[in-house]
């Protein structure tokens, strides 16, 4: 296999699926799931029709972050199995023409990672240049309050600097304290996630997905940032994107990716990244990367921060929208997301997972498959899977959550029920319950007590109850997956946005080679006059309204084709 002509890479068509592996399938009976129950769920994925999986990590770690904090990149974690259960991955994924892109977290390791034990002990260790260390403040105690470096906090609570004695310094942390930053500016250090890079190709990986992979160039002086309601800097404005960014990618780009045969999916993950950026590094002529996840839609709905929920204006993501196409069209490449295992369950965010589930599900996935760029599908956004209605902290596992009740509740005064029902609106552990596999207790995902406890809807959202169902979400995510594959005005077809400013109608055309796709869709609650139409009505979501014109049931969603000139 040969690198392709550039713009003609095959993850261009392609279909991503996230597998968040604590959550997919146990297939050992220890509530967690495993590297072989993903194998024991390939037919599944294949049939869906999705060419890729994404697979969180899987490497050793403590899992302070749930496996975002890795002890040992080239050994698997025994929660989820061995180096052999990966490789067994690989090949059933292979032989069903599918392909493997692995987590790859390298602005950070654990505090338990080998290089950090050593480079913890002393200034003189081998590896005592491998991490972020500081000195105090000049004048201050170290370990005292107000001796940090800087006033940065961390994403997960507190300070994103803690003491070392054996060192007299501080370590940067911009996530948990167990998760100290690496030291890019250390050529050493970049040769040795250059070198483990190369051995997971070697060992038939398809590409990787990077873990805020543009804070790995920060602003050196690290200045103090503006101060937030929590007491602590924003350092954001001078640890992403800094001025080394596209040198290390290119680097890396050259020293793991450009000697070999076959073209390899690169995903960055880059929060606050900007159009003008991504258009720079996915440039398919002279970039680093085949494309990023931007955060820009995500964060429409969050007011001065993640906790601070407001409602979401669809004339805002519909501009958020148009301006990255606009930026990425003609050389650049999106990727198109809802869901990940950050963000809350679409259909209970800007959907209506009461009265309209099974329409807003299907708009939603509607508006985003259809758009330039290569989508990707959550585990259980596929069957609808809603937002979970904890009504305990104890019920959540993630660290971010967890770190900001304590922070609210406790430091801040903040009410308990209140934070908690920001949490419910918006915390990780929305995204990481059990698959819902069928409506048995352990959702099928499960025969012991899960790491997590399974969204009690599963007796009625789960993939047996919608596979082989023409009228269920799975379906209509199905059609929408083969349209990718059938349709080349789908991959290639210029993206243009209509009736921007129309409060309720999601509606844009694709066009190429005389072909032009319009998608049309109500995302509201209210039935909406809309004239827009085709051709031919190629795909809807509610058949029983295909025939009337003129108007859109709350959350219809139309697909059709017409012969332009
Ligand atoms: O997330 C990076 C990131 O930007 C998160 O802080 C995200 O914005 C936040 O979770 C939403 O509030 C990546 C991984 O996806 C996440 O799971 C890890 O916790 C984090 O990096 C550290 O590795």
């Amino acid at each position: 296999m040969s690198h392709s002509q550039p713009g003609r890479e095959w993850w261009r068509s392609a279909v991503v699926y996230q597998v968040y592996p604590r959550s997919f399938q146990d297939s050992d009976g220890d509530g967690i799931g495993d590297i072989p129950g993903i194998v024991s769920r390939l037919d599944y994925l294949h049939d869906l029709g999705v060419d890729v999986i994404w697979l969180s990590p899987v490497y050793r770690s403590p899992h302070d972050d749930n496996g975002y904090d890795i002890s040992d990149y080239e050994d698997i974690d025994p929660t989820f199995g061995t180096l052999a259960d990966i490789d067994e991955l690989i090949a059933q994924l292979h032989a069903r023409g599918m392909k493997l892109v692995m987590d790859l977290v390298v602005n950070h390791t654990s505090d338990e990672h080998a290089w950090f034990v050593d480079s913890r002990s002393g200034r003189d260790a081998e590896h005592a240049d491998w991490y972020m260390w500081r000195d105090p403040r000049p004048g201050a105690v170290g370990g005292r309050p107000g001796a940090e470096p800087n006033n940065w906090g961390s994403f997960f609570s507190g300070s994103a600097w803690e003491w070392e004695p054996a060192r007299g310094q501080y370590y940067l942390h911009l996530f948990s304290r167990k998760q100290p930053d690496l030291n890019w500016e250390n050529p050493v250090v970049r040769r040795a996630v250059y070198d483990m890079m190369n051995r997971w190709l070697d060992r038939g990986v398809d590409g990787f997905r990077m873990d805020v992979i543009n804070f790995i160039s920060k602003d050196l002086a690290l200045p103090d940032g503006e101060v937030l309601p929590t007491g602590f800097g924003d350092g954001m404005p001078f640890f992403r994107s800094g001025p080394r960014l596209q040198e290390f990618l290119a680097e890396m780009k050259a020293e793991v990716f450009d000697g070999r045969e076959q073209d390899y999916l690169t995903v960055g993950e880059m929060p606050d990244a900007t159009p003008e950026l991504a258009a720079r590094l996915t440039d398919s002529r002279t970039g680093q990367l085949s494309m990023i996840f931007q955060f820009e839609h995500v964060g429409l709905d969050q007011i001065g921060g993640k906790w601070n929920v407001g409602e979401l204006d669809l004339r805002d993501l519909k501009r958020s929208f148009a301006r990255w196409q606009e930026a990425l069209a003609e050389h650049g490449w999106n990727s198109l997301y809802w869901n990940n295992h950050d963000q809350p369950r679409i259909v209970s965010r800007w959907g209506n997972d009461r009265e309209h589930w099974y329409a807003s599900a299907t708009a939603l996935a509607t508006v985003l498959h259809l758009q330039r760029g290569t989508p990707y599908v959550y585990q259980g956004e596929e069957l609808g899977m809603t937002n979970v209605p904890f009504d305990d902290i104890g019920a959540l596992r993630d660290i971010e959550s967890i770190n900001h009740y304590a922070t609210a509740v406790d430091l801040l005064g903040h009410e308990p029920e209140d934070v908690l029902a920001a949490l419910r609106a918006m915390g990780r552990d929305n995204a990481r319950t059990p698959m819902q596999w069928t409506a048995e207790p352990g959702a099928g995902f499960t025969s012991a007590t899960p790491w997590i406890g399974v969204n009690p809807n599963h007796e009625r959202v789960n993939a047996a109850a919608q596979v082989g169902d023409p009228g269920s979400v799975w379906a209509h995510y199905r059609r929408l997956i083969a349209l990718r594959h059938e349709d080349p005005v789908v991959v290639q077809g210029d993206f243009r946005m209509l009736l921007p400013d129309d409060p309720a109608v999601f509606a844009y055309t694709r066009e190429a080679e005389g072909t032009r796709l319009l998608v049309v869709a109500n995302l509201s609650d209210d039935t909406v006059e809309c004239d827009l139409a085709g051709d031919r009505l190629v795909l809807t979501n509610l058949p029983e309204h295909a025939g009337v014109g003129g108007r859109l049931a709350p959350w219809e969603a139309r697909i059709y084709r017409s012969t332009v000139a």
